[in-house]
């Protein structure tokens, strides 16, 4: 950017924050928010500064979009300190390759898929996660799990956040892209829901395509419950319209979904022709006693609840066209949703619900406020003292508006919701402040996860990074404190107080992670823990070893072309930070160990030759002499 932009950029920031506040002070700020050098006098405000050494107060929790994988972030200073793959394939630990993680990742796909996948490797290589959002216990986060969907390939997974690795993974029957995501908050994680995006014809089975064109009678979508505990679907509402995403109440009683497909057009022109679509609220007390009185059809395994209009578990409610977000605020009260493609949020009290399903309120009785913000309104946050922040895609702006006066002017009084805008760079989908989305919302820190970075970053070529920008809320004013350029790409994120999260440094020998090589090995009368052998049956080939700096437990081993060859290793440092890997040259093959754990791989060894095996995570002043053979006897 030139010198000249960059002083327009200050100006923007200057004239954005006067114009909502009215006051020349507001402006000094709208000022130093918009620059990007810290001065003297702005060394007591907050910052992004984080001294080498020095830990975070926050963890991030980061959607990786369609990269796949969950990242996390220390918060203030946004340093990204790891990467945990989930739907992806990753070439650094082995995640789509080693036993333990393709194990997790077929474990409750659909028979169906299975079958596809059968000639393309097993797993699918990709994934679209949206949104990640801890379990929950009394409204806050409790630190045990991470949920997060993958909209491409229809799943739900779940991350332990005491070792930080995917455990489990559903694929959703009956429905097509798990969009909107959300646990349940109340009494705790408990159920994990989940929204079937794109409509599709029930069955999908490719028998009638061209009798089913009738979207409106054949495609369908549902909402689904996934039982955070086990991970298995427990059931399904079908709805009309589709769903986008959602949120849940802090009461346990409803959940919340946005519609912007009312008309279940097929294309986008048809999705958004008519002036209003709708929330869709789910009765979670009625749609169980539903399940327990049988109410339901089986489909795929899953008990299907009629949810389309007229149903006792559903509500539709009507709000201005293609709505996106859907935020609950940490009051317990507000629901907050996004208008995109209208300048305004609806907002929703949730204590009205009851009379609501009752019918002795209508529809528009719900809505308590409906403060007009500005352009593309996408997502909203919370700082925990009545204040929302909402992204304004289309104005690449933050606006920071007040609940309670949204209220009252809803109710014709003449006060001013909106308190401040500034501008961001640039086009932000989500936002999310610290401890946010929980009862302990600490109004502190809000990051705009902006889907443009333009000329924020030095150029890299026609593809650029996404744009994190982390936004200091604790004063009157949002401060813009730091851009954070990110590959594609983030669309939700959750910031967590330090004290949450505890994890592991070495993992517990007895982890069920790699409990199938704990079985074979019991079978093969071998002591994982110790072994370092090789065991023949048939064709197949057991390698077991152990992995201490700077050497494996063995330094060779021989095999026969076309062996079915599987690699156990296990590494027997106590202390944190010695990761070993197995890396097969020339085979394609790379898995991570952690101190303590076994991973495992599994092969054909029909490539003859002599072939390295090496340690792929510098771990001794001899890590690169951590090494060995495999030999692969041609065929005669
Ligand atoms: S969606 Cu991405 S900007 Cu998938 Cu949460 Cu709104
Ligand atoms: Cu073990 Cu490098």
């Amino acid at each position: 950017m030139s010198e000249d932009n960059k002083l327009k950029m200050k100006r923007r920031g200057f004239l954005g924050a006067a114009v909502a506040t009215g006051g020349a002070v507001a402006g000094g700020a709208g000022l130093l928010a918009s620059s990007q050098t810290a001065s003297a006098e702005a060394a007591s405000e907050p910052s992004d500064h984080v001294a080498p050494g020095d830990l975070d107060q926050y963890y991030v929790f980061n959607s990786g979009g369609q990269s796949g994988e969950l990242r996390i972030l220390g918060m203030p200073s946004m340093r990204e300190l790891m990467r945990i793959p989930v739907f992806n394939r990753d070439s650094a630990t082995g995640w789509g390759q080693t036993n333990e993680s393709r194990r997790i990742m077929r474990e409750k796909m659909l028979p169906e898929t299975k079958k596809f996948l059968e000639d393309k490797g097993g797993i699918y290589m990709n994934g679209d996660l949206h949104h990640p959002h801890m379990s929950f216990t009394d409204g806050t986060y409790d630190g045990r799990y991470i949920f997060v969907n993958d909209k491409a390939n229809t799943r739900v997974a779940r991350i332990r956040c005491d070792v930080m690795k995917c455990d489990a993974m559903v694929e959703i029957p009956n429905v097509s892209a798990i969009h909107g995501l959300r646990p349940q908050r109340y009494p705790k994680t408990g159920y994990v829901f989940a929204n079937g995006e794109h409509i599709i014809p029930w069955p999908n089975d490719g028998k009638t395509i061209l009798d089913t064109d009738n979207p409106k009678k054949d495609y369908w979508t549902a909402f689904t419950a996934v039982d955070g505990d086990t991970m298995d679907v427990k059931w399904q509402v079908r709805v009309d319209g589709n769903l986008d995403n959602l949120d849940a109440d802090y009461q346990g009683k409803y959940a919340f979904s946005t519609c912007y497909n009312s008309e279940k057009g097929l294309d986008v022109g048809e999705m958004s022709s008519s002036e209003t679509d709708w929330v869709v609220v789910f009765n979670i007390k009625r749609i169980e006693e539903g399940i327990k009185n049988g109410d339901f059809k089986e489909i795929n395994g899953v008990p299907v609840l009629d949810g389309t209009h007229g149903s006792k578990y559903t509500r539709y409610i009507p709000v201005p066209n293609s709505p996106h977000g859907c935020n609950a605020a940490p009051d317990g009260i507000h629901i907050v949703l996004n208008g995109k493609l209208s300048p305004t949020v609806s907002v929703l009290d949730v204590r009205k619900l009851d009379d609501y399903f009752d019918d002795k309120i209508e529809a528009k009785d719900l809505i308590v406020a409906q403060p007009e913000l500005g352009l593309g309104p996408l997502h909203t946050a919370f700082d925990g003292k009545g204040n929302a922040f909402t992204t304004l895609f289309i104005d690449s702006q933050m606006v920071k508006w007040n609940i309670e006066k949204a209220r009252q002017a809803y109710q014709g009084e003449k006060v001013e919701p909106v308190i401040e805008k500034i501008d961001v760079h640039y086009q932000p989908g989500h936002n999310h402040s610290s401890m946010g989305e929980t009862k302990e919302a600490d109004g502190q820190w809000l990051v705009s996860l902006n889907k443009f970075s333009k000329d924020r970053f030095l150029n890299v070529g026609p593809l650029k990074p996404e744009n994190d920008q982390l936004i200091s809320i604790s004063g009157d004013h949002m401060r813009l404190v730091h851009d954070g350029p990110s590959f594609a790409e983030p669309h939700d994120m959750i910031i967590v107080a330090r004290n949450k999260v505890n994890p592991l440094s070495v993992w517990n020998r007895d982890d069920d992670f790699w409990k199938e090589a704990r079985e074979q090995a019991k079978k093969d009368g071998v002591d994982l823990d110790t072994a370092n052998t090789v065991i023949r049956d048939g064709d197949k080939v057991r390698v077991y070893m152990t992995a201490t700096a700077p050497a494996y437990g063995l330094s060779k081993f021989e095999v026969n072309e076309g062996d079915e060859v599987t690699v156990y290793v296990t590494n027997k440092e106590l202390i944190e930070d010695l990761t070993h890997g197995f890396t097969l040259g020339d085979y394609g093959i790379a898995i991570e160990i952690s101190p303590q754990a076994t991973a495992s791989v599994t092969f054909k060894a029909d490539r003859p030759g002599v072939h390295w095996y090496y340690c792929q995570w510098f771990c001794h002043a001899l890590h690169m002499e951590m090494s060995g053979r495999m030999l692969v006897k041609a065929k005669a």
